[in-house]
């Protein structure tokens, strides 16, 4: 290509270019473009300083930690296998109607949400009718094999009552625990 071909082909591309940017300015206007640009600019920094759920779900959480005594979930029940007698008709600490509490209980050892203490648990069965069925929890938390019987929660407490048939399991705090 020779400096006179080369020199049109160049003249004739500022041209294009020059009527096309003439054609954006008229049909856009200038500032309107710069208006624009600059929103989307603003719009775009502003975002991260919205007011977004940042806590990952952390609240939701938090609340879901308020168990009820009805719940396996709820702090007393760390080691507790069996069924709640909150939920059949008796309380946290006593056996529903017709159901005495058992001779002999296992222990446990359970932190309180609410103040982040460990506190001694005593778990009692319920003796003298059939199983509740409702409720029905398996936490073991420090929980040992049978050759530990104070800390063994898989077998019937009501084994050394006169009517040895399981109903439910109570729970009382008996005192505190210096176990972390
Ligand atoms: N200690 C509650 C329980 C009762 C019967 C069978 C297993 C566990």
């Amino acid at each position: 290509m020779n400096t006179q071909t080369f020199t049109r082909l160049a003249a004739m591309f500022d041209k294009g270019a020059e009527a096309a940017s003439r054609m954006a300015a008229q049909s856009l206007g200038r500032r309107n473009f710069l208006t624009r640009v600059g929103q989307v600019m603003v719009g775009a920094a502003a975002i991260p300083m919205l007011p977004f759920d940042r806590s990952g779900g952390r609240a939701q959480a938090e609340e879901a930690k308020e168990f009820t005594d009805q719940q396996c979930e709820y702090w007393r029940y760390c080691a507790l296998d069996g069924f709640l007698c909150t939920c059949c008709g008796g309380s946290l600490t006593s056996c529903p109607p017709g159901a005495d509490v058992s001779k002999v209980s296992w222990v446990g050892t359970c932190q309180n949400p609410k103040d982040n203490k460990s506190y001694l648990i005593t778990y009692n069965d319920c003796c003298g009718k059939t199983s509740c069925g409702r409720c029905v929890c398996n936490f073991n938390v420090r929980e040992r094999p049978g050759y530990r019987m104070g800390v063994h929660n898989d077998i019937n407490w009501c084994m050394s009552d006169s009517n040895n048939m399981y109903h439910c399991t109570v729970a009382a705090v008996v005192g505190i625990s210096d176990a972390g």
